[in-house]
């Protein structure tokens, strides 16, 4: 009987982990999340869209336009693949 009840409640834990992983916002925000039309590039609207991290330990979230000009290494108002892997890691200087 009790071994049900762990099994039960180790599926539910399953299933919230991921729902969560599922979830934006929990760090894992993709390429592929980003680019809903599939061309292969985040448009500046697109990331709009869907770049929406909720803030962490009480800060507020960082600013999506912020956050895009950083990602968009040569200006040009889209995000390559090859930016978006490239992007500079937090608390990292940006590359001169
Ligand atoms: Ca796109
Ligand atoms: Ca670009």
């Amino acid at each position: 009987m009790k071994k049900t009840i762990f099994a039960a409640s180790a599926l539910v834990t399953l299933v919230a982990a991921s729902a969560a992983i599922a979830q934006q916002g929990g760090g894992r925000i993709t390429f592929e999340s980003l680019d809903t039309d599939g061309d292969g590039v985040i448009s500046k609207e697109e990331f709009m869209a869907n770049f929406n991290p909720p803030g962490r330990n009480g800060n507020p979230p960082p600013d999506p336009e912020m956050v895009f000009g950083r990602l968009d290494a040569d200006g040009n108002d889209e995000i390559s693949a090859e930016e978006f892997e490239n992007r500079p890691q937090r608390g990292q200087a940006p590359p001169q």
